[in-house]
């Protein structure tokens, strides 16, 4: 067993039941003219965590620990996209739209490829999902199981919304989940704040929180 000074207590992990979970790090989320932007979001903020997330990808592949990037993305046909998702709010481009970076956060579009700085290497999962969560209308419990996974650090965006309904999902479905302080944002800093705060409150009501150099350093 190896342990993570985290925020409410230490979290105690088995490397061999441990993975990576890295939420959306898609360009529709991270560069200018993707679906994030289109909302209206300053996606600058979300661009700073890139160097934390890849020291995340770098300490989990460097100790042989398997990863996951999932993508929020839907079918071309839309067949998987409620229209009360597609139709929410007043974006200047709604999901399945043609953009600057193709069809926007549909599969194969490459505004929902991984930026290419944390690019999926062989061998690691890249789940799609039509939900918030990665847990709704995807195989993950499945993966989860096979893989033997139980704990699950998580980074990637946005805190307060795919990352935090992640998070929520695991929970209740008994793995132990810990989220990378300095690896995750939102276009709110607020948000992602009291995010944490709902993650960690109550004696780890949802999870624990921890900043990635001490991860990192555990996984030595
Ligand atoms: C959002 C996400 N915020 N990945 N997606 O729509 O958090």
């Amino acid at each position: 067993m190896a342990t993570i000074p985290a925020d409410p207590f230490d979290f105690t992990f088995d490397p061999g039941t441990l993975a990576l979970v890295v939420i959306d790090m898609q360009r529709d989320f991270i560069e200018p003219g993707g679906f994030g932007a289109s909302l209206g979001n300053d996606v600058s903020l979300l661009q700073a965590i890139v160097p934390t997330v890849r020291q995340l990808l770098d300490g989990f592949r460097a100790a042989g620990l398997p990863i996951i990037h999932t993508r929020e993305c839907h079918r071309p046909d839309l067949s998987d996209c409620p229209p009360a998702k597609r139709l929410r709010g007043a974006p200047s481009l709604r999901i399945g739209d043609a953009g600057p970076m193709g069809r926007v956060l549909i599969a194969g579009a490459p505004g929902a490829d991984i930026i290419p700085e944390l690019a999926p290497l062989p061998g690691e999962i890249v789940l799609d999902k039509p939900g918030k969560g990665a847990f709704h209308a995807t195989d993950l419990a499945a993966i989860l199981t096979r893989c033997g996974i139980r704990q699950m650090v998580f980074a990637g965006v946005t805190t307060e919304v795919c990352v935090q309904t992640t998070m929520r999902e695991a929970n209740d479905r008994g793995y132990e989940c810990l989220i990378a302080t300095d690896a995750t944002e939102s276009y709110f800093p607020d948000f992602k704040e009291a995010a944490i705060r709902m993650i960690t409150a109550q004696g780890g009501i949802v999870g624990w929180a921890a900043p990635t150099a001490a991860i990192v350093e555990a996984l030595d």
